[in-house]
């Protein structure tokens, strides 16, 4: 999608600070962090929101969460833990139409209902 700043990023035509990156799944850091660790993970290819993810894509989902899991370790956050995110459409405080999942970590997380 040309108007999609995930994609340009994907593309590196915008600039991101990566912190993981395979054939399909790309984490970078969010530029507007919520906690100490705000790291964005999503997959290469344009899906909009969680409503576009089709069975297709089961093995992307996963391997979205696999990746989750090694940042996790690889940040130092596993055992002291993290929270993922996937916030859909207006209701659920989308801003970017590219899915991803957002790790938050390095300091005690409030509660989760708002
Ligand atoms: P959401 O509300 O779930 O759509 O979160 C979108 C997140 O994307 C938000 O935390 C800020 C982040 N973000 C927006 N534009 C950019 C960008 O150009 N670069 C990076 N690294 N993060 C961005």
């Amino acid at each position: 999608m040309s108007d999609c700043i995930f994609c340009k990023i994907v593309e590196g035509s915008l600039p991101s600070t990566k912190v993981y990156e395979d054939d399909d799944v790309l984490a970078f850091r969010d530029i507007q962090p919520a906690a100490p660790v705000h790291v964005l993970i999503i997959p290469k290819k344009h899906i909009a929101t969680m409503n576009d993810v089709t069975d297709e894509d089961g093995a992307l989902i996963a391997k979205i969460f696999a990746a989750a899991r090694k940042i996790a370790a690889d940040l130092g956050v596993a055992e002291s833990g993290y929270r993922l995110v996937n916030n859909v459409n207006r209701d659920g405080g989308q801003v970017v139409y590219h899915l991803h999942v957002h790790l938050l970590a390095g300091r005690k997380l409030g509660a989760l209902l708002a």
